[in-house]
């Protein structure tokens, strides 16, 4: 059996005969597509297997009803047929906050007042489990000791789930009287309900403090360290000491956080740097108006350096408020949806149109590469305005599912900006190079892939068998875990691209692959828990991912 060469396996995979990706002559555009219809407001929405993405909404008037009458407040929707099942749920899961259990179940909190037959969801904990013969919504109404409207959570390198912020109830922006300062750690064991613990840093950034973006921190100390910021400001706190290890300085420009939404990422994770972490924020607004322009600046900071200062960078060349990032598996960052103008959240009772508060719909999306810190503003514009409460993320094929915008109080068809139900796949430029994409054949010596979540654990070399089309391949490859969407964020999500320690190929046929490729080294890196696999040949992505749960090396 033939091996082939190394090129350079920390920076660029390997290369199978050419040293450098092939660029394709003219640069293509990308494509929208409308596939379906959402049948439910998609407010949050979560990647819950390879053809499965998870809608949870709030108590509004939706289209499809659940099994009691009321109109549903979630559903499953099938990528792969445009078909929406309803979920049951019984307590308002409006603006809720979600992360994965390192043992696959999804783990949704908080929510806010009653309607249309559901009890209230503020201390609501609801669970859902995507590999179940029927996965159902297991609900605790009072499962939390303090109501969360507006919680971020995080997935934690333990495995449990960070549960932080938001207030007691629905607000314009958050206000003393209100304010929820805590966070509470659920236990992936099932331990007892968690006391919260105070925490200042969301008395220190009132008002602009709901959802917080948090981000775990890569490490090799085996430490819990989080970053969190709101308003303007960001820290380093490690949740085992609850302790403020280091603030990063203010970001220039204004407010990135509700209702002044910016987008914060954290940028693929990769070996060859030695996972160093870089933060992105992109876009918010300085003024609660509908006139005011967004934000058209991105600041980029390594937090864990305590001399850190923020790289600033234009955002592309336009202000948006409201983005939604989402990491492509060639480890650039799309970003779409948003508005020009304006600030999260709509006018409430009875008053005349508009209701809104955010217009000039960004509707082109832009591509950034962390690495040349190049802007693609160069593609195709959607056609439908994606405001306040749009969602997008990345699914198996290497398309992107974009749905939602609600910026209402309730399913409103003759607004300027109505309740979005049309479901958009956007087809990146790398699926329109007319480059054949690699097939995956075997994952870990299963040839019978997503039909469950292949085992996998930290530093593991897994045996990945793929047939790639091309004559002069360049083969990289990533694990995603795809996070739970709402608000311009994706909580816990994170990007690792893989080290390729080996490639052969097959003596009798040599578009056979075999590779073997090592797992993250620890849990600080990427979280336990669900993730997938993409394995690209010159930055084109395999015809499908596969679905991995990383675990614990049992001993
Ligand atoms: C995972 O852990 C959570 C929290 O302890 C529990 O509620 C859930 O039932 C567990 N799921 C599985 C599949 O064991
Ligand atoms: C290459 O892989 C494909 C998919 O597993 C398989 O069907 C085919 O037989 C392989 N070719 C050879 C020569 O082994
Ligand atoms: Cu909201």
């Amino acid at each position: 059996m033939k091996v082939i060469k190394f090129i350079s396996i920390l920076t660029l995979g390997i290369g199978l005969v050419s040293a450098s990706p092939v660029r394709p002559r003219q640069a293509p555009l990308g494509k929208w597509d409308i596939v379906g219809d959402s049948q439910v407001a998609a407010m949050h929405i979560v990647l819950a297997s390879h053809k499965d993405i998870y809608i949870i909404d709030k108590v509004e008037g939706n289209k499809i009803k659940q099994a009691n009458g009321s109109p549903a407040m979630s559903a499953v929707y099938d990528i792969e047929t445009n078909l929406v099942t309803p979920l049951d749920l019984t307590t308002d899961t409006f603006c809720s906050g979600g992360s994965f259990f390192a043992n696959g179940t999804l783990f949704n909190s908080g929510g806010a007042e009653n309607g249309l037959g559901y009890n209230p969801g503020y201390t609501s904990a609801r669970f859902i489990t995507p590999t179940d013969a029927n996965p159902a919504w297991m609900e605790i109404p009072d499962g939390m000791i303090t109501s969360r409207w507006y919680p971020a959570m995080a997935t934690l390198p333990n495995g449990n789930v960070l549960v932080m912020g938001g207030s007691l109830k629905g607000t314009g922006k958050n206000n003393d009287a209100i304010n929820n300062p805590t966070y509470e750690i659920w236990s992936a064991g099932g331990a007892p309900q968690p006391q919260p613990v105070h925490f200042p840093f969301l008395v220190d950034t009132m008002p602009y403090n709901l959802y917080p973006f948090v981000h775990v921190m890569p490490n090799f100390e085996n430490k819990q360290l989080l970053f969190v910021f709101a308003n303007t400001q960001g820290i380093i706190f490690d949740i085992e000491t609850n302790t403020v290890v280091s603030k990063t300085p203010v970001i220039p420009d204004g407010v990135r956080s509700y209702p002044l939404t910016g987008n914060s990422i954290l940028l693929p994770l990769k070996p060859s740097l030695n996972y160093k972490p870089t933060i992105m924020i992109c876009g918010g607004n300085t003024a609660m108006e509908i006139t005011s322009p967004a934000i058209a600046s991105c600041g980029r900071i390594d937090p864990t350096d305590p001399n850190a200062q923020w790289e600033m960078d234009n955002f592309g060349g336009t202000g948006r408020v409201m983005p939604d990032a989402v990491l492509l598996p060639d480890a650039t960052v799309l970003y779409v949806n948003g508005a020009g103008t304006g600030f999260a959240g709509y006018h409430r009772g009875p008053r005349g149109n508009p209701l809104y508060l955010n217009d000039n719909p960004t509707l082109t999306p832009f591509i950034y590469d962390p690495e040349t810190k190049e802007w693609n503003t160069n593609l195709a514009p959607s056609v439908v305005p994606r405001l306040y409460h749009s969602v997008a993320t990345l699914v198996s094929d290497g398309r992107v599912f974009i749905t939602g915008s609600n910026p209402q109080p309730n399913v409103e068809l003759g607004s300027k900006f109505p309740t979005e139900f049309r479901v958009e796949m956007f087809t990146p430029p790398y699926l329109q190079t007319g480059l054949a994409r690699p097939v995956i054949n075997s994952v870990a010596g299963f040839t019978t892939l997503n039909d469950q979540r292949i085992q996998v654990t930290y530093q593991q070399t897994v045996e990945v068998k793929i047939t790639k089309g091309q004559t002069n391949s360049f083969i990289t490859a990533a694990i995603i875990h795809h996070g739970f969407v709402t608000h311009s964020q994706s909580f816990s999500r994170k990007y690792v691209l893989l080290k390729v320690i080996s490639a052969q190929e097959d003596p009798n046929d040599n578009n056979n692959i075999t590779l073997n490729l090592e797992m993250p080294p620890n849990p600080t890196i990427l979280p336990p828990g669900p993730s997938y696999l993409y394995v690209l040949d010159n930055g084109v992505p395999a015809t499908f991912s596969v679905s991995l749960i990383l675990g614990f090396p049992t001993t």
